[in-house]
């Protein structure tokens, strides 16, 4: 399988925003996708996670630049339903996309999680033959989950990724040191990388990279924290040091000014 980790980390890039927030995510630079490739390219992220249409249409924008992980499901957040996010993407469309990669979005605890979790099924073991890896993003959400930060569900997230056999489940951190070192171990061979989320003041988003970096994370899938910020490449920078070089969030701040 080809390797998405470089000395067993990762930092990926994602932009697959436009359909699950649409364009209110973007500023006028970043909506041109080249911008937030190029950022890809210039911060030498491990990947981009990129839907298939991106990934068609601005295949020259990172080919033989940085890595593709192509995201497979994705839906909108139009209807206030019960999460179901299903694969519009096939496994070997991305393989011919030369993608490393595939991503697939679970909502644990749905009342459609048993659908996700059999066209997972599927999906995972063609793109295990395909020698891709597979990332499940692990989301608890639904009218069952009542804190999706909550360490206990979070460590069921991890845990039924590597159970669904992901090879690296990502999902968010929950500001719980301690109790984020449960969800890496319940999450066994699977690997964990953290989800950037909402835009935060930086110097916090580093903290909580840092702190679940330290209880075992193996990296991140960002988005939104480095190309809405200003000056995306110093926050790239800046998570390198925290992700490659296990410097703290004060020194790795120091990227920023
Ligand atoms: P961010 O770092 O911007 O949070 O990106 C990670 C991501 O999982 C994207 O891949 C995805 O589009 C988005 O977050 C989903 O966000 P939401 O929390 O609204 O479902």
């Amino acid at each position: 399988m080809k390797s998405l980790l470089r000395g067993g980390k990762a930092l990926i890039l994602a932009c697959d925003h436009g359909l699950e927030h649409g364009p209110k995510d973007f500023t006028v630079s970043s909506i041109n996708p080249e911008y937030i490739l190029d950022v890809a390219v210039k911060g030498r992220y491990n990947a981009v996670v990129l839907q298939k249409g991106l990934a068609e249409k601005y295949k020259e924008n990172y080919h033989g630049k940085v890595p593709l992980i192509v995201k497979l499901n994705g839906k909108t957040n139009i209807p206030k339903v019960e999460p179901l996010s299903l694969q519009h993407c096939s496994v070997k469309k991305a393989y011919q996309l030369g993608a490393v990669a595939v991503g697939y979005t679970i909502y644990l605890g749905s009342k459609h999680e048993a659908t996700m979790f059999a066209e997972f099924g599927k999906i995972q073991e063609e793109a295990h033959q395909y020698g891709m890896g597979v990332i499940a993003w692990m989301y608890p959400r639904g009218e069952f989950i009542q804190n999706d930060k909550d360490t206990d569900i979070l460590a069921y997230a991890a845990r039924a990724g590597l159970e669904l056999g992901a090879d690296f489940v990502k999902l968010a951190y929950n500001q719980d040191p301690e109790g984020f070192k449960w969800v890496v171990r319940s999450a066994g061979k699977a690997k964990i990388l953290m989800v950037g989320g909402v835009k935060d003041e930086a110097e916090m988003f580093l903290k909580h990279a840092a702190e679940a970096m330290e209880a075992g994370a193996s990296g991140l899938v960002v988005g939104r924290n480095v190309w809405q910020h200003p000056e995306p490449l110093k926050v790239t920078e800046a998570l390198r040091k925290i992700v490659f070089e296990n410097k703290s969030y004060l020194e790795a701040s120091r990227e920023l000014q």
